[in-house]
């Protein structure tokens, strides 16, 4: 399939950090070589180098992660409390074979080893990322979805004594999240357990976590213990929280606002001068591949 020609590396393959950064670098003295800034101008703002990642310290600095506080540099300070080993993932609901499954015999099982995603994660703001994980549909099959399933429901850890955040009632523990079922088993939907090549860090959601990168950042919930199949809509924390600005499928979309500011421009992440907004993608930039799943839906009414 044409969109995996950037997924098709696996594990062993995986590009250590220093060829990453390498590669940053031959970029820019290639840039420098055509007579252009080494740092910026055309060669940057082309769409293909959208997909050029950002820096392991962006990626790990600057995070979301309420269950370690809401600052942005919250979970990278506290989140080194959190015990991932083991990890136990209940999947239950509408399944064939429920269980509560080893994270080791998860990936034991899986058919197809874990390979390299190069995502862009957005919001307000963007970073491109490179993500090592699997497909959730693997997952899916390997527990067997039966019939009368509609939608994906997901849980993260809820451990108050290594999370300090959950000690609030910030939002209402455990975070949750919700994907319709063939949203789940789009490939582009991946369970990530890494990235650039390492254990996913402590910060991003160790030891797995969702991602959904034509959705806004909330979707790709992080350290996650619980999987459900449902026949409805499961409660997703952000959607719940405040329905009037949150949606449940929070596609990406620039042409519906947030109540309290626009979405049709992001801000890069370690853009540097560059930095400047940039419109934001219908989709994220993965129409191609991801809009024939909302085909006669109005996405402003199912934002
Ligand atoms: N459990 C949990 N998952 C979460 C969050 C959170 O607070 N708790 N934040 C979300 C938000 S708002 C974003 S933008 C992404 C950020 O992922 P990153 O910090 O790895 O880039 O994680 C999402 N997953
Ligand atoms: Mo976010």
């Amino acid at each position: 399939m044409a969109y995996r020609w950037k997924n098709d590396l696996t594990r062993t393959d995986a590009t250590p950090e220093w060829a990453f950064l390498n590669r940053r670098k031959l970029m820019a003295g290639a840039a420098a070589g055509l007579g252009l800034s080494a740092l910026g101008g055309p060669l940057r703002a082309a769409p293909q180098d959208g997909l050029d990642p950002n820096s392991w310290e962006e990626i790990t600095g600057y995070c979301n992660f309420y269950e370690f506080g809401t600052g942005k540099d919250d979970p990278a300070a506290n989140a080194g409390a959190m015990t991932t080993t083991p990890w136990q993932i209940k999947i239950d609901g509408l399944v064939d074979r429920p269980g509560t499954y080893d994270l080791t015999e998860i990936l034991g099982q899986m058919t197809q080893e874990e390979r390299i995603y190069r995502f862009r994660c957005v919001e307000a703001w963007s970073m491109v990322i490179p993500w090592i994980g699997f497909e959730l549909a693997d997952l899916l099959d390997m527990v067997g979805v039966k019939a009368g399933a509609r939608y994906v429901a997901f849980e993260t850890l809820l451990r108050p004594e290594e999370m300090p955040g959950t000690r609030y009632p910030v939002l209402d523990w455990p975070y949750r999240e919700g994907l319709r079922l063939d949203e789940a088993r789009h490939p582009l939907t991946i369970m990530a357990t890494g990235l650039y090549g390492k254990p996913m860090p402590n910060q991003n959601g160790a030891p797995i976590r969702l991602v959904v990168p034509w959705k806004y950042g909330f979707k790709s919930i992080k350290s996650v213990v619980r999987i459900t199949l449902t026949e409805e809509e499961p409660y997703a924390t952000w959607n719940r929280t405040n329905p009037r600005e949150y949606g449940f499928y929070s596609n990406v979309n620039p042409k519906v606002d947030h109540p309290r500011w626009s979405q049709a421009s992001e801000r890069r992440i370690g853009g540097g001068l560059f930095s400047r907004r940039q419109p934001t993608q219908m989709f994220n930039g993965y129409g191609d591949e991801v809009a024939s799943l909302y085909e006669g839906m109005d996405l402003a009414t199912y934002f």
